[in-house]
This record gives structure tokens, sequence and C-alpha cells, in this order.
């Protein structure tokens, strides 16, 4: 295929909760997206970058610079190509990989939607439905954790996942486990703001059978996580540490982490996202697939990810409802704690071009 032009759409979208985390307090999601422009069908990506370099170094106008000035020319320059030309292509061009992965995605989308085959097929999904998880933010009172709590699992949710910081973890987590039973499955997310001086409140964590605790430590130390690991019982999952599949399996090797959180934007897109999913497969390492706040297009894209055999944990992959009044794509609606994979060509969804009209702040259309 070729490329013959991309636009960027900025869309504000409220939360119909602020999202409180260790890095922040969220109120709405600025979501970059991407219609991709070939001489077959058209395709739509999501880029996962916040308006503000929180989660990881990457932000949305970032994200536009990059696509703008670099990888969208390169990619047009390239003539016929496929997706998984993508990220060979880019390669040059360090880092960015949430801008890269969701020009890859939106290439292919256009691809799959020209061949008829959904996103789900092309992965070898064997899954028409994934039980999901949802994560519940820093509320600041445990009896207003509880209510949260309380309000996902009358909605079905039977996996959560609670955000965790210094001062923050054993008195929630003991009032959701005694609240709730052993029954709910339970893992705490620190997105890296615990330091080796914080381990004795880790190991206090042991006596609560939780699935996992993700990224206690920065992102960049592997060796504080593979210490802390021969101190808990707890599995360590890494998110943030985990940018490529070559460093999943050095992660892995070395004791860092024996779970693997998938993100195709932290690691540089979905076929990357495949390799380390079947790295781990291969290797016994159990995978989930994270979640960004995604809209109706990167959720769709996710479950597809999520209904491969090697994801036997929960993802952070929420109903629409969990975060967004409205969706740029028809709501996915949580029956029995799970989702509906899509099966339709390419991502599998419709995309509301109205509501995205409605919902743009800022437009670009690259050649
Ligand atoms: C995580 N996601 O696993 C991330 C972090 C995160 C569901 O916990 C706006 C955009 C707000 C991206 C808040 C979940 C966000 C965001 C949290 C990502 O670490
Ligand atoms: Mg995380």
């Amino acid at each position: 295929m070729k490329l013959t032009g991309v636009e960027l759409r900025r869309i504000a979208l409220p939360l119909v909760a602020p999202f409180r985390t260790s890095f922040g307090t969220q109120t709405r999601r600025d979501v970059l997206l991407l219609r991709a422009v070939t001489d077959g069908a058209e395709g739509w990506g999501e880029c996962v970058a916040m308006a503000d370099p929180l989660y990881s170094e990457e932000y949305v106008d970032g994200a536009v610079d990059v696509l703008r000035r670099f990888l969208v020319p390169r990619l047009a320059a390239a003539g016929d190509f496929a997706a998984t030309d993508v990220a060979p292509l880019l390669a040059g061009f360090h880092g960015h990989r949430m801008a890269k992965a969701a020009l890859e995605l939106a290439v292919l989308d256009a691809e799959l939607r020209q061949r008829q085959q959904s996103l789900a097929a092309y992965f070898g999904a064997q899954r028409e439905r994934v039980v999901v998880g949802v994560a519940v933010g820093i509320t600041g009172s445990v009896d207003a954790l509880v209510d949260a709590v309380a309000a996902h699992v009358a909605a079905g949710y039977r996996r959560v996942k609670l955000k965790i910081e210094p001062g923050w973890d054993v008195a929630p987590v003991a009032a959701v486990r005694g609240t709730f039973g052993d029954d709910l499955m339970v893992q705490v997310d620190a997105n890296g703001s615990y330091a080796e001086v914080d381990t004795e409140a880790l190991v206090a964590l042991d006596d609560f059978g939780l699935l996992l605790i993700e990224q206690p430590l920065d992102d960049d130390d592997l060796a504080g996580h593979a210490k802390l690991a021969t101190r808990l019982r707890t599995p360590i999952c890494l998110d943030e540490s985990i940018t490529s599949a070559r460093r999943a399996a050095e992660a892995v090797t070395m004791g860092a982490c024996s779970i693997v959180n998938i993100k195709p934007g932290r690691v540089g897109g979905f076929i990357e996202a495949k390799r380390i999913h079947d790295d781990c497969l291969a290797a016994g390492v159990a995978t989930w697939i994270g979640g960004m706040l995604e809209t109706g297009i990167g959720r769709a894209a996710n479950l597809a990810l999520a209904g491969l055999p090697g994801c036997t944990l929960p993802g952070d992959i929420s109903a629409s409802n969990r975060y967004y009044a409205t969706d740029v794509t028809p709501p996915f609606v949580l029956e029995d704690g799970a989702l509906t994979v899509p099966s339709e060509p390419g991502i599998g969804v419709d995309v509301l071009t109205d509501v995205i009209d409605e919902l743009t702040t800022a437009r670009l259309t690259i050649a």
C-alpha cells in the first residue's frame, strides 16, 4: 500500500470521574487520533501519550511534532509498503514509541480493512470474549475507595487494580480485601513511586493474596526490581520499564519481573507487542494488556491482543462507560465481567466521525 496522507485530530474527552495516580490527577483525556489515507482503504489509530509527560517522556504536542516532521514524511516517501514495514522504516528515529505505534495502527487498520481481515484474526486471537479488569485511582479516604470498588463489582468486574503510592498501600488493600473477600482478583500499581527504603510497606502487602504488584520502582531500575523480587512473595509485573521485546526478555532473565504488562504504545507498536506476547508465551511468563484510558479505537485494538492465548490475566480494558460518557466508537459494554473481541475487518468497530468532529480541538493534515 501507499500512504497518501495522514490527518491528525486532537480531541478532548471529559472523564466521568477524576483519576488519581501517583503522578497526578486527570480530569479529562486529551487524545490524538490519526486517520491514515492510503491508495486502498483508510485506517484509524490512537496515540496513548498524555498531554503532559507524567507517565513517560512522551506527550501529545511532542507526538504531533515528530509525526508531522519525521514519521509521516518517512512513510509517505517509502512508496509501496506493508504494516510490518512501518517499525523498520521508522527505526532510524530514536524513541517516540507512542507516536510510532499510533501511526503503525492506522496503517495496519487500513491494510486489514482493505483485505477484509480483523485485527484479532491477524494476530491469531483465540477468544471471542475476554475477562477484563478495572483500575481504581487513589481516593484519599478508604471509605471512598471501598464505595468505588463496590460500584465496579456491582457492574460485574471480577478484577480490580488499586493505584498505590507510599502512605496509600496497606490500609486501602486491607480494606478492599476485608470487604470483598478472597474471590475478587486484586492487584496494585505503584507507577514507580516507591524506593528501596519503602521495602517493608511492599513486604506487608504479601499478606493479601494480590495477583501482582505493578511497577513499584523507577522505570530504569531493573536491578532494584530484581533485588526487591527476592524479598516479596507477590509477583512483580513491570509496565513502564518494558519498552521493547528485548527489554522484556532482559527483565525476565534477570529476575526483575515474573509477569509482563503489554501496552502497544509503550513498546512502539502492536507488532512489537505481539512479539512480546509470543516470547513470553514461549518462556511461560504470564502477560496481560495494559490500558492508557483509550477511546474505543485503542480499546478495540487492545481487545484483539487480549484474545491471544498468552494473555492469561485480565487486561486494563474496561467498558467505555468506566471512563467516558460518550466514546468515538459504539460503546464497549461489560457482560459478566467480560468484553467481546471485535471481529469485523481492521480494528473491527465503526469510528463515529460526527462525534470526533464535535470533540475536535485541533486538526492537521500531513501529506
Ligand atoms: C498504568 N493506566 O497502568 C496506566 C497509567 C495511566 C489504567 O492505570 C491519562 C492518560 C491518564 C493515560 C492515568 C491505568 C492516565 C493514563 C494513568 C495512564 O500505569
Ligand atoms: Mg501501570
